[in-house]
């Protein structure tokens, strides 16, 4: 059963007689202007679209032949055909080098233009998702370029073939610690990344072990070279998660002190041999002193010391060096009230902005624990100003339901890429800061663990699809609305039936909010089982050493993390954050928990207590989940019998895990509490 393979690059035939004349009447003839790989790519891709979905094989023509057609190539190489009346020398200027523009002309053809070849292949995505959603192409006027320079995925995969945090099968790209030679599968991998925008890739996993550290060594640079190649065709870089410690482990050194002239000499030379095999190699991704990992700690140096020290060696390459700052104490004493793991980004690296070089970016989680259902948002980004930052998210939901449960994140990707910052007075958005437009910084942008796996549709949960295109296309476009790219996503996978779009649009919106109903409350995070962090344990990471605590007693529950009376945390964040943050009374309902301790018969702004919203939104979100299987079935005789069935599987799975979550949560506090549900539901 194949059914999922293609995703949102389907390309099924335009039934309706009328848009696919209109289609045809422009785009029965193409030409392409170059030879380079990135123009094959485009001219294979209009090919196959053009093909399945008018039922025609187009024609290629010369460009200097008159009448209807799709004409593609870069300002240059169109140079002569009178272009310039309709296309301004300044609009150029504005769209970079990745930027496009699609523009249809009187005289029949649609004209696809951008300044290099990769502004090319995004043109011709673009006009083919505009067939695939059924626009108007006859009057088409669209200048696009992106917000973000840096637009990347990250993998945890291990060349045994696992990947951390992966619930989609195995790695695409290595078995048996060894790359896979079938590399079929990773070019149609980039072409959907291409299709979103995406223009980075990292290939292992930033938990980087043994074998994983020799792939900067000649023994797999010939491979990670033809994984590149495959990327390079549709304008995605290639970047490598490096070990710390591998003058050590790969050098033979006896020391990976980053202020030692030995070591800096041994990562030049590593740089050399990389570009001597991949000539634009991005650069390295770099967890260190994280979750045992080695880093500069070591040698008594710090974090700058350590990134620059390897930007140092990518500098004459034009590499970079992606630095994470999810760094804290992860042997933590639970009965240790002084040490607070959400401060511990902002401790270590706000002493040290201003002080990484060029080619440095810092890559911070979107919220200060780690990827919980609802966290604020990091005081870090708008905290540094003298850096450039990478916005990190999770597109694999390790805490949001790892693919069995249904968690659009779109929604909640908006919402930090919203939140003000006040960094610079108002409007100084997490989405300003990370582009690096807030601070005039020319690098920056987004990254984001991937989700997908071996298994035929890519991801597990076929829904779960729309969280890998609406990252895609968030990195190009922040600004487009969580409702926009459902409803491209729901027709470029589904087709244009507006009844189904409308259930599956319901279906996507509401996923979030009833997953975080029914699993941890108002904030607080972590009631999950230890280790694979999958199913509800309110305890689960309470006395444990990682730092994640909820202190429930008899009482009340939370964590006071105001600069009054608690870890101070609160007092990381610019006013009038801050100030909100620190008042019971102010703070957001859905971050209560987070930020203080309070009693279970504590009145929410929404008017109920503590206890009460634990219950009604446990109750309720496990009906809702329930619901979602009523709402899928309404669609079925719409859909593919075997999507309908895969989903369909999963949805049930999740009603009943929900109402698992729903029982052990409310059970655990009306225990704790002693306070009876209002409407006197069933609680065990
Ligand atoms: O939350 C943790 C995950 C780890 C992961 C780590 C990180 C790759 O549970 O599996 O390690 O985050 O982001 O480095």
């Amino acid at each position: 059963d194949r059914s999922g393979y293609e995703c949102w690059l389907r390309y099924s035939y335009i039934d309706d007689d009328i848009s696919r004349d209109a289609y045809l009447k422009r785009c029965s003839r193409i030409a392409l202007i170059g030879e380079s790989a990135l123009i094959e790519s485009a001219r294979a891709e209009l090919k196959l679209a053009l093909t399945s979905m008018l039922g025609a094989k187009p024609l290629e023509i010369g460009i200097s032949e008159d009448g209807p057609a799709i004409v593609a190539g870069t300002f240059d190489s169109l140079q002569g055909l009178g272009l310039g009346s309709f296309v301004e020398a300044a609009d150029i200027a504005e769209l970079g080098n990745e930027g496009y523009i699609v523009l249809a002309s009187e005289d029949g053809r649609v004209y696809l233009l951008a300044e290099t070849d990769k502004g090319v292949l995004y043109a011709v995505f673009h006009l083919i998702r505009m067939m695939q959603t059924g626009e108007d192409i006859e009057t088409a006027s669209v200048r696009e370029f992106p917000r973000n320079s840096l637009r990347m995925i990250n993998h945890w995969d291990n060349m045994d073939g696992s990947i951390e945090r992966g619930y989609a099968g195995r790695s695409i790209f290595y078995r048996d610690s060894r790359f896979i030679e079938d590399l079929s599968r990773v070019r149609d991998y980039a072409r959907l990344l291409a299709s979103g925008g995406i223009n980075a890739v990292s290939i292992n996993n930033v938990n980087v072990h043994v074998q994983e550290s020799k792939l900067i060594t000649e023994e797999f640079l010939p491979d990670v070279a033809k994984v590149a190649d495959i990327f390079r065709g549709y304008g995605i870089r290639l970047y490598l998660s490096v070990n710390f410690a591998s003058p050590i482990e790969i050098g033979g050194l006896e020391t990976a002190d980053p202020l030692v002239p030995e070591v800096r000499r041994w990562w030049s030379g590593a740089a050399k041999e990389i570009y001597r095999h991949i000539p634009d190699f991005g650069g390295f991704v770099v967890k260190a002193d994280s979750e045992f990992r080695p880093g500069p700690f070591t040698y008594g140096r710090n974090h700058a010391d350590g990134a620059n020290m390897l930007a140092e060696a990518l500098e004459p390459y034009g590499g970079e060096v992606i630095w994470r700052c999810f760094v804290y104490n992860c042997l933590q004493d639970w009965r240790d009230r002084s040490t607070d793991r959400a401060r511990a980004a902002y401790d270590h690296f706000m002493p040290l902005d201003g002080t990484f070089r060029d080619n440095v970016l810092l890559q911070i989680k979107n919220g200060p624990m780690d990827f919980q259902v609802r966290e604020p948002v990091s005081p870090l980004l708008g905290g540094l100003t003298r850096t450039n930052q990478l916005l990190e998210l999770q597109i694999t939901q390790e805490y949001t339901g790892q693919q069995r449960h249904l968690c659009y994140l779109v929604p909640q990707w908006k919402e930090i890429l919203e939140f003000d910052t006040y960094a610079q007075g108002e409007h100084s958005t997490v989405s300003e800061v990370a582009s690096g437009r807030l601070f005039g910084r020319k690098r920056g942008g987004l990254a984001a663990v991937g989700n997908i796996g071996d298994d035929m549709n890519w991801t597990g949960h076929i829904l779960a699809q729309a969280n890998w295109y609406g990252y895609a296309r968030l990195t190009w476009n922040p600004c487009l609305s969580s409702e926009q790219i459902s409803r491209e996503w729901i027709r470029m996978t589904f087709g244009q039936d507006m009844g189904t779009e409308g259930i599956i649009l319901k279906m996507l919106s509401d996923s979030h909010r009833i997953y975080e109903a029914y699993t941890a409350p108002l904030g607080v995070g972590w009631m999950v089982n230890p280790g694979h962090h999958y199913g509800p344990n309110v305890d689960g990471y309470e006395y444990s050493k990682w730092g994640t605590y909820h202190y429930a007693d008899r009482y009340g529950i939370g964590v006071d993390r105001t600069v009054r009376s608690g870890t101070g945390y609160a007092g990381q964040y610019h006013s009038p954050q801050s100030d909100l943050y620190e008042s019971p009374e102010r703070c957001p309902d859905e971050l209560l928990l987070f930020f203080h301790h309070v009693s279970y018969t504590h009145v929410l702004k929404s008017g109920k207590t503590v206890i009460q919203h634990i219950y009604d939104s446990h109750f309720n979100g496990a009906d809702q989940a329930v619901d979602l299987v009523a709402q899928w079935d309404s669609i079925k005789e719409k859909i593919d019998e075997g999507i309908y069935l895969q989903v369909r599987e999963r949805l049930l799975h999740q009603a009943e895990h929900a109402g698992e979550w729903r029982d052990i949560v409310n059970t655990y506090f009306y225990r704790k509490s002693g306070i009876a549900d209002d409407y006197d539901r069933l609680i065990y």
